[in-house]
């Protein structure tokens, strides 16, 4: 009975020591709304943008790429190893620095290599998409590319406002994920693009992570509470569950960039 008690706290102890916030891959530039041709100064970080605590360490990419109008334009050559710091520490992470010339909407996808997380002994890979749009023009934003899971936007994921919603699609081998679950964060210590770390935090990180669930057709809305980039995250909806013969978390991450109205 002893040596019972003592394994259930040891398991509480383990399950309480898991951290409330989720980890998020980030594919971050400054401006998403272009007026004239622009290179983008563009970053791949993996860290804890709402807590804004470690900063993980992020293998090469297996891809980054952008769709333009359905075509995809590989961005892997411009991918150069940096250092990203945190409050605690500095981690790899990786810049691009990608030319956008035309008008519409350009939907950048980041592959990571599975990561593996000692914690809980399980791979994550955390298939990524963000938005930047050229000139207000809509070219596609709203379409599904066709990946192992994503989630697909139901608002222009570049035009979003404080006090409206974003509502999503969670697909896995394109079709919905029902009951999906989704974490929601923003970046709260903005990005720092000339010295690569995360400024300072905003605001005071909520005591436990932010959820939704997906409805039968794996729709979920979430109402924007403050002006900055949230990132949804639907954990393990992807199809592939093993990765060098462990559990592998394969997670679709969208964000997007939310204003005040003036
Ligand atoms: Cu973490």
């Amino acid at each position: 009975m002893k040596k019972l008690l003592f394994l259930v706290a040891g398991f509480l102890f383990i399950f309480s020591a898991q951290p409330a916030f989720a980890h998020f891959v980030l594919v971050y530039t400054d401006q998403v709304k272009l007026e004239k041709p622009a290179t983008l100064d563009m970053r791949l970080i993996f860290g804890h943008p709402l807590e804004n605590s470690n900063v993980m360490e992020m293998a090469k990419p297996l891809e980054f790429y952008y769709v333009f109008k359905g075509k995809k334009v590989d961005q892997l050559s411009a991918v150069k190893s940096i250092k990203w710091k945190g409050p605690q520490n500095s981690a790899s992470a990786y810049a691009a620095q990608v030319k956008v010339r035309r008008n519409g909407d350009y939907i950048f996808v980041c592959v990571p290599e599975p990561y593996y997380e000692k914690n809980e002994d399980i791979y994550i890979q955390q298939i990524t998409k963000s938005f930047v749009n050229k000139a207000g023009m809509p070219t596609g934003w709203e379409e599904p590319l066709g990946l192992k899971t994503e989630i697909v936007p139901l608002n222009k994921p570049t035009n979003v406002f404080v006090g409206s919603t974003f509502s999503g699609v969670v697909l896995s081998d394109g079709k919905p994920v029902a009951g999906a679950e989704i974490e929601i964060e923003m970046i709260n210590g903005l990005p720092n693009l000339k010295k690569n770390a995360f400024g300072k935090n905003q605001i005071e990180a909520p005591a436990s992570s932010i959820v939704a669930i997906a409805d039968a057709q794996g729709v979920f809305t979430f109402g924007i509470p403050k002006a900055g980039d949230w990132g949804f995250a639907a954990l393990g909806v992807g199809p592939e569950k093993e990765y060098k013969g462990k559990e592998l978390s394969q997670d679709a991450v969208i964000w997007i960039r939310a204003s005040e109205l003036k």
